[in-house]
């Protein structure tokens, strides 16, 4: 307990002086009016002694509840501004991802992949903050991952599968033409497409034009003799087909064919015309193949290059050639990676 004595002119000073001192619980104890010491105090107006008292304890326990209710209020301020802050960055990343994704939809890229993309981003840097130039470059790096480019040296057997009217026998008279004509090389024409009405006349005029072998397999077991014949080319390309996508019995064909002619480089054909749902459902069938490389053909007659990339991430493999045109033999060329992610990104050349 704290007693304290004040002299004062009136009670108001009294009041002042003790709620500032002892606190507001502070209570007065007594007081009276007293005449200063000396004769000058007789002449003098008398002045108020007031008389306070206040519980110590509860003077310390009010002040550490005041500390306490300031502490509480910095505390809520503090959790709001982090809320808010949490908030904006969430908003900010939302919108980040927002522009790129928007940009990579505007390329015709499908929405799913552009998930799955986003979602390993995120995984690989959960603590991170994303600015909206380090989600681009994660997504640029990640399409790089996902392109791959075929960079083995030409095999010497190589066969072409895929759907019908895709380019296939167009594009081997292309790869005949680049191998014998550009790289001096002794190539030999085979083909097992006997199924469609000119499909044998067709490449075999483009194998008089450049006065290389051509020979038909009319079946299975023709091929090993025919490949036999063919020993002494340094490229034997070989034109198989063109299978219906959904019909799996006559893929499984193809495959018997592929498997006995063992090639190193087993080509899926793919058009960039085709709708990307229906590529995606042809990669997959085409699986039992074991294609090992893919070929993009048509990629003159489409802006949308998404589906180039649908082709690498839902094939998995190499591409290995694109081709521009109908003309044989220059509307080919070989994959670059460069090229190809500024296609896809929508990039100028
Ligand atoms: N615009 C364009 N047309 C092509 C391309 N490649 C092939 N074609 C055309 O596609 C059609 C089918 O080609 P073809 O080689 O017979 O296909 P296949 O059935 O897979 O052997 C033909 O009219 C070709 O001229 C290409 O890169 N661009
Ligand atoms: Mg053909």
């Amino acid at each position: 307990m704290i007693i304290k004595r004040y002299v004062v002119d009136n009670m108001n000073e009294a009041m002042v002086r003790i709620r500032y001192e002892l606190g507001n619980d502070a209570v007065i104890v007594s007081q009276r009016k007293i005449r200063q010491k000396g004769i000058i105090g007789i002449l003098k107006p008398r002045k108020l002694e007031v008389t306070a008292a206040a519980d110590e304890k509860q003077k310390n326990v009010k002040s550490k509840s005041e500390k306490n209710e300031e502490l509480e209020k910095e505390l809520s301020d503090i959790k709001n501004m982090v809320s808010i802050l949490l908030r904006e960055r969430d908003t900010n990343r939302k919108d980040n991802k927002n522009k790129t994704k928007q940009k990579l939809l505007e390329n015709d890229i499908p929405n799913e992949i552009i998930e799955d993309i986003y979602n390993n981003i995120k995984l690989k840097n959960q603590d991170k903050k994303l600015t909206p130039k380090m989600i681009e470059s994660c997504f640029k790096e990640a399409l790089m991952d996902i392109i791959k480019i075929d960079e083995n040296k030409d095999d010497k057997i190589q066969v072409l599968v895929g759907p019908t009217g895709v380019g296939k026998t167009t594009t081997i008279a292309k790869l005949a033409s680049l191998y014998s004509l550009y790289q001096n090389k002794k190539v030999g024409l085979i083909t097992i497409d006997t199924y469609r009405i000119g499909a044998v006349e067709q490449l075999k005029t483009y194998a008089e034009i450049l006065s290389i072998p051509f020979e038909v397999a009319l079946s299975l077991k023709d091929i090993p003799e025919i490949i036999n014949k063919m020993k002494g080319c340094d490229v034997i390309l070989i034109d198989t087909t063109g299978r219906n996508s959904k019909n799996i019995m006559q893929i499984s064909e193809t495959r018997k064919y592929v498997e006995t002619i063992n090639a190193g480089k087993v080509h899926l054909v793919l058009s960039m015309t085709t709708k990307q749902s229906d590529l995606k459902k042809i990669i997959e069938n085409y699986k039992i193949v074991n294609y090992n490389s893919l070929i993009l053909t048509k990629v003159d007659e489409t802006n949308a290059y998404g589906s180039i990339l649908s082709c690498c991430y839902y094939g998995n493999v190499p591409i290995s050639f694109l081709t521009t045109g109908q003309n044989v033999p220059e509307d080919i060329e070989r994959a670059d990676k460069d090229k190809i992610l500024k296609l896809v990104l929508g990039v100028d050349n």
